[in-house]
């Protein structure tokens, strides 16, 4: 029997399902069947604008139905995936377009218009989504310039009918950019085999099941929103309400009135809830499980999130490279400040700077290597040597194993990256605008503390001589060119960078 992808498993469970199970956006429900039917007129819409299996398929936006469409019809076609934060601004949207070459770009106007100003050669149509009119025709096309198109209209003006072509479990699904230590961002792959594994793994971890009522509320364009929240959903066959944002009002009004049985979120969502909730005990009857991860929960959150709403958070780590594979044990014991153990299928091993494994209790570097472990980076045949070399990847996690029941506790990083909100913020590419700006010397970019992010942004800049310090000017200068989430929270001036022998920045020093 051939093996089965996540469109295979979405079929079925439509099949088992119907009518019940389904997304809710906005005022608009859709069926497992409906998703199903709608998405082959998305495949046939982008197969009409040049796009063919293999090639990619940006998709620039945030949540929305439309969104899922896209994503299923592409990957129908057998076509690659490419999700970005409609937040990247040209520095970052200009690399990806270089290095994974879509032939569509689907997003809002305004992202759009981003796009087309970037002029990528590879891109052939833009697909309009989201509110505001659908684009005019446009007969006077310049040579080479991307057509725009309405994809809604077009999806409607498409046939739904069974869509023959189907990737493989080894075709490539996803390529999803993650920060490295490196200024640019790299293209981490995920097969279809990779997607469906984990799904499996998690749905048992989870105890994900079609009677479940997910309230959705992460990015789609992160591996935790899409492989985690809507790959789960569609393949669990469970009733799952996408909200186009997180929004602490919203989402707590949203998992009383659906009676909501799961959520996952990151850890500045649980604070923000809490907040929300003005941390007194908040009853939500019908909810059975919260999901954490992505980013270091504080074991007192963990802790004020039990004593306001009863439930002990169910922590998970992961990356995008390797989709997630540790978890705690559902039936316990969930204990804050550990990622547990395992999920089904996958191996870990704690290692020294030789490459050693370290005793129980010792921190080393945590690797992994399983089925949902991706082949590598996309055009990066070096990083992927980097990170993949031994057979196992390295995470650039620090770990420790516990001796007493070999639960696994996060203990820190070994690569330079600022976690905020669960965004990843690598500190070289920040640094690296800052010092385009003809007034910085030079800048060093490190994380604070911060109650509700994890940590927040900060720079020390040298400015060069006579330039006046204008902390506001150079995140204007950040914001333009970054993602908003990557600009500098807070900006010092300072002579000089202290350094080490070596030349190193010294960002401990910087932080203190
Ligand atoms: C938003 N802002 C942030 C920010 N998020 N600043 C710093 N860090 C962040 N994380 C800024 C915006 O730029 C904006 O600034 C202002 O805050 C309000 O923005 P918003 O869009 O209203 O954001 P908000 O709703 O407040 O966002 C908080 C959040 C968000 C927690 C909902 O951070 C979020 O969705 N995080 C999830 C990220 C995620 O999915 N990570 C998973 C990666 S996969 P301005 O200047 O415009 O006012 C992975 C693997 C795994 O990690 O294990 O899962
Ligand atoms: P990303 O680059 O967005 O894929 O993020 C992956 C990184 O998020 C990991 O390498 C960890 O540093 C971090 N991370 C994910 N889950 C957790 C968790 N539960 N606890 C601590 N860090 C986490």
């Amino acid at each position: 029997m051939r093996a089965m992808t996540i469109l295979d498993r979405l079929r079925r469970a439509a099949a088992r399902r119907a009518p019940r199970g389904g997304l809710h956006a906005g005022v608009q429900r859709h069926s497992l069947a409906e998703l199903d039917a709608v998405s082959n007129a998305a495949a046939r819409v982008l197969r009409a604008c040049g796009v063919v299996p293999g090639a990619r398929v940006c998709l620039y936006a945030g949540s929305s139905l439309e969104f899922v469409l896209a994503y299923l019809g592409a990957l129908k076609l057998g076509a690659v995936c490419v999700p970005a934060n409609p937040a990247y601004q040209r520095t970052e949207l200009a690399w990806i377009l270089e290095n994974a070459e879509p032939v569509v770009v689907v997003g809002e106007r305004e992202a759009l218009e981003r796009v087309r100003a970037l002029a990528a050669p590879s891109v052939r149509a833009l697909l309009q989504i989201g509110a505001g009119a659908a684009p005019p025709p446009r007969p006077a096309r310049c040579r080479g310039e991307p057509r725009t198109l309405s994809f809604l209209s077009s999806v409607r003006a498409a046939s739904a009918r069974r869509f023959a072509p189907r990737p493989a479990p080894d075709d490539l699904a996803l390529i999803v950019y993650t920060s490295g230590t490196t200024g640019r961002a790299k293209g981490a792959m995920l097969r279809h085999a990779n997607l469906e594994a984990n799904c499996d793994a998690l749905a048992a971890a989870f105890r994900w099941t079609a009677d479940d009522r997910l309230v959705h509320a992460l990015p789609l364009f992160h591996v935790h929103g899409l492989c985690v929240g809507l790959h789960g959903a569609l393949m669990s066959g469970c009733e799952t309400f996408l909200l186009p944002r997180f929004e602490a009002t919203t989402v707590l009004a949203a998992l009383a009135r659906e009676r909501a049985t799961l959520f996952l979120g990151v850890p500045t969502m649980y604070s923000r809830l809490l907040e929300c909730a003005d941390a007194r005990p908040f009853a939500l009857p019908a909810m059975r499980l919260f999901v954490c991860g992505s980013a270091p929960l504080p074991p007192a959150l963990a802790r004020r999130f039990r004593a306001a709403f009863g439930h002990e958070l169910l922590e998970r780590y992961g990356m995008t490279e390797t989709l997630i594979t540790l978890a705690q044990p559902y039936e316990g014991p969930r204990r804050p400040g550990t990622v547990g153990l395992p999920v089904a299928g996958v191996e870990v091993r704690i290692v020294d700077a030789a490459g050693k494994d370290v005793q129980n209790g010792t921190e080393g570097e945590l690797l992994v290597r399983g089925p949902c472990v991706g082949p590598g980076y996309w055009r990066d045949a070096a990083a992927t040597e980097a990170a993949w070399a031994s057979g196992w990847v390295r995470t650039g996690d620090l770990a420790r194993r516990d001796p007493r029941d070999g639960q696994i506790a996060i203990a820190g990083r070994a690569r330079e990256l600022i976690i905020s909100g669960a965004y990843k913020v690598p500190p070289r590419e920040v640094e690296e605008v800052l010092a385009e700006h003809p007034d910085v010397a030079e800048a060093a970019v490190f994380g604070l503390p911060d109650a509700d992010l994890g940590e927040a942004v900060a720079a020390a800049v040298v400015l060069r001589p006579g330039a006046a310090p204008d902390a506001a000017a150079l995140t204007a200068f950040c914001r333009e060119r970054l993602a908003s989430y990557k600009k500098p929270r807070s900006i010092r001036f300072v002579t000089s960078l202290p350094r080490n022998a070596m030349g190193k920045v010294l960002k401990d020093r910087l932080a203190r």
